[in-house]
């Protein structure tokens, strides 16, 4: 069946090896670098090459440096390469493929990398049962890419979805921790299908398609990239107004770091 077939069917579909795996490992290396400058800061050493020795220095950052984590985690949502590859040629035309006239952003890209030991609640590591669309209010066709960027099997907390959900209409929620949850009477725990995916395969979901992360059982993380999409040509979204309901953006009324610069400083900066 046409992966388009599929998708329509399903609600989502995934797409195998759509991406060279070394544009994802250079997103998710671009990520580690952020955090790499806190953990010189906080002179955290990472016990031996590759993903594990980096993901039990992150875990020590967490511990030993929250704000720390935080500031990198934040800073780790704006590197260049992940913004480069959701507005990317390949990536519009699938959009236009999934038939998004006038593809665009909803809100910002995001970079996931889930464990259990790098959150202080659940939902920070593991999504309960939710549709994308109620948080977005977009257009009907509005769509989320999903990139792993790492292999991720059920182990690692596979995100799985209820097929067909996406035709059920917006499902009730309940107010939890993490934002709102859709009830397990209505998205029962048996109804859910994992999606094992690799590196370099993509994931495309409507944002009406029930889904939640599985769970994350491993020492390791669970590197993925999410992005939603709107159609500024959606009749539905015209007709509302164009709906944008993450509006609260602005910026801090005081300094964060009072006094500073000082000339001096940016005399260094510029010398
Ligand atoms: O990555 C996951 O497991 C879930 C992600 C998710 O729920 C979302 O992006 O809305």
């Amino acid at each position: 069946m046409d992966i388009i077939d599929t998708y329509k069917r399903d609600g989502f579909v995934c797409l195998p090896n759509a991406v060279d795996p070394a544009e994802v490992n250079a997103i998710r290396q671009e990520a580690q670098a952020v955090f790499r400058q806190m953990f010189r800061k906080n002179r955290i050493v990472e016990q031996s090459h590759g993903e594990q020795g980096f993901a039990d220095a992150l875990y020590a950052l967490f511990n030993a440096n929250y704000q720390d984590f935080i500031g990198a985690a934040r800073a780790a949502q704006h590197i260049l390469g992940m913004h480069r590859f959701v507005v990317s040629e390949q990536i519009t035309q699938l959009l236009q493929r999934l038939g998004l006239a006038m593809p665009i952003v909803c809100v910002k890209p995001i970079i996931y990398f889930n464990s259990r030991h790098l959150a202080k609640i659940e939902g920070h590591y593991k999504t309960p049962s939710h549709q994308d669309w109620r948080s977005m209010q977009g257009s009907l066709n509005s769509v989320v890419i999903w990139v792993p960027l790492v292999d991720i099997d059920v182990n690692l907390g596979a995100i799985e979805f209820i097929p067909g959900s996406h035709l059920q209409g917006l499902a009730p929620t309940e107010k939890d921790t993490w934002y709102r949850h859709i009830p397990n009477s209505i998205a029962p725990a048996e109804a859910f299908v994992p999606v094992e995916v690799k590196a370099g395969d993509l994931v495309v979901f409507s944002a009406f398609a029930v889904h939640r992360s599985g769970n994350n059982v491993t020492q390791a993380i669970r590197w993925s990239i999410h992005v939603r999409y709107n159609d500024a040509a959606e009749s539905t979204f015209v007709d509302r107004g164009m709906p944008h309901p993450y509006a609260v953006y602005r910026p801090e009324q005081e300094l964060v770091t009072p006094d500073f610069p000082t000339p001096e400083q940016l005399k260094a900066a510029f010398a």
